[in-house]
């Protein structure tokens, strides 16, 4: 591509987006002469390949793309997290092998021939679900991000961690989940008028607990089965789980055993002590459910090194839990100038959207961020707007804006801006 015909949106190099939709990216590619002809033919074109097999691995040169920061609580098996390498990913479903682990207490191994899902409470007719009968019922499914409330939480560190994106920000990730939409196992066991909230626990050994408004659970509740069209895997839930497209990820109860429907909300310990937000006179304000909008640029990102100056793709992931992600803006001037980033083709409700926009970069120490805003026109707020408004110890619902610093080298750092 001529650079002459590269049109600047923004300060610092940033060019227009149409640039991805014409194609054409410059850097790295090498040029072919007419008289370059006879291409070597390499080893691996010179015998015949490997067979098939049952189940696809990825790449041995790609072992370095796995979950991160994978630990326990000191003293514990499996309480703890591991993160999605969004650095290395793209596009908007995150493979489920890669999918961020949340264990309140590690993850149960249980026989699907005995597990149960028992509806009972303010019900007509209490019942019991085995993985059979669930599977009569008419499913759906629908593409959406589970995003931790803790999630980028370590952002609120006085000086900016110095890892890769993941360890920050990975505890999101995106997904097609396939399943029972509860509110048809809600009707099937006739809710009780007087009834407002349902109760959902988990089958681990913490009985995981969350109380969940009926009016979520009528609308576009999942009793999930499949994650990326096969089965949910034993860490995301297997044989089932709850799924509350948008909503904070502690809600989605994993390995979901009872739904006990009530006429208030349970208190339990997820939501009270834990998962609750402590507001500045100290009080803690409980059930502040759907995630807030947001975005982050995964390229590039802390840990990756830009070659020489010139053109570089900028791309990243916006969503919301309030609906679609409306639009995107980057900057590579430290947020003086801003310019819309073009959003792929799937840009869906509840969902990971990616975006990428076109920079040249002249090779001078810069920052790039970038700003999401979804349909109902929330934007994404500055890491200092949001400080404003919280009390030091609110931990949960994180969605400041993420400043990278690429310096001379290329070299990829977090700051505070
Ligand atoms: N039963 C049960 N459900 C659970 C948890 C758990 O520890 N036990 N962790 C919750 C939290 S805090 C989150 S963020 C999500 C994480 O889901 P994942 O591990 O599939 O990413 O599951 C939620 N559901
Ligand atoms: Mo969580």
């Amino acid at each position: 591509m001529d650079d002459d015909t590269t049109e600047v949106v923004a300060g610092n190099g940033l060019l227009d987006r149409r640039l991805f939709l014409r194609g054409g990216l410059a850097g790295g590619t090498v040029l072919l002469t007419a008289k370059a002809g006879g291409v070597e033919r390499e080893d691996w074109m010179k015998a015949p390949g490997a067979p098939m097999d049952e189940i696809g691995e990825p790449s041995p040169h790609e072992s370095h793309v796995k979950r991160t920061s994978v630990r326990s609580s000191p003293g514990t098996t499996g309480t703890g997290v591991s993160f999605t390498p969004h650095e290395h990913l793209d596009g908007i479903i995150t493979p489920s092998r890669l999918h961020f682990e949340r264990h309140h207490s590690g993850v149960p191994d249980i026989d699907p021939g005995r597990h149960r899902l028992i509806i009972h409470g303010l019900v007509e007719r209490p019942l019991s679900f085995d993985l059979n009968a669930l599977g009569r019922y008419p499913t759906v499914s629908g593409i959406n991000f589970l995003e931790c409330s803790g999630n980028s939480g370590a952002a609120l560190a006085p000086n900016p961690v110095q890892a890769p994106l993941s360890a920050v920000h990975g505890l999101v990730a995106g997904s097609e989940w396939g399943g029972v939409p509860l509110s048809i196992l809600l009707d099937e066991v006739g809710v009780k008028a007087e009834a407002k909230w349902i109760i959902a626990d988990g089958a681990d050994s913490p009985m995981m607990s969350r109380s969940v408004p009926l009016d979520k659970a009528m609308d576009d509740a999942l009793v999930a089965l499949y994650q990326n069209g096969e089965r949910l895997r034993p860490s995301n839930g297997y044989p089932m789980r709850l799924f509350l497209p948008g909503w904070e990820g502690n809600m989605s109860v994993k390995w979901l055993r009872t739904i006990k429907v009530t006429d208030q909300p349970a208190m339990t310990k997820d939501e009270t002590s834990k998962y609750s937000d402590l507001q500045k006179d100290g009080s803690a304000k409980l059930f502040s459910f759907p995630m807030g909008v947001k975005s982050v640029i995964t390229s590039p990102s802390h840990g990756l090194t830009l070659g020489p100056a010139g053109i570089y793709q900028i791309s990243g992931i916006a969503w919301s839990g309030a609906g679609k992600i409306a639009r995107v803006e980057i900057s590579v001037d430290g947020g003086s100038s801003w310019a819309d980033a073009a959003l792929d083709q799937h840009v869906l409700s509840k969902s990971l959207t990616r975006f990428r926009s076109a920079w040249r970069w002249n090779g001078a120490k810069s920052i790039i961020m970038s700003r999401a805003t979804d349909e109902q026109g929330s934007v994404q707020p500055s890491r200092e707007q949001l400080l404003t408004n919280r009390s030091p110890g609110f931990f949960y619902h994180y969605n400041g804006i993420q400043a990278w610093q690429v310096a001379e080298n290329g070299e990829v750092t977090n700051v505070y801006v």
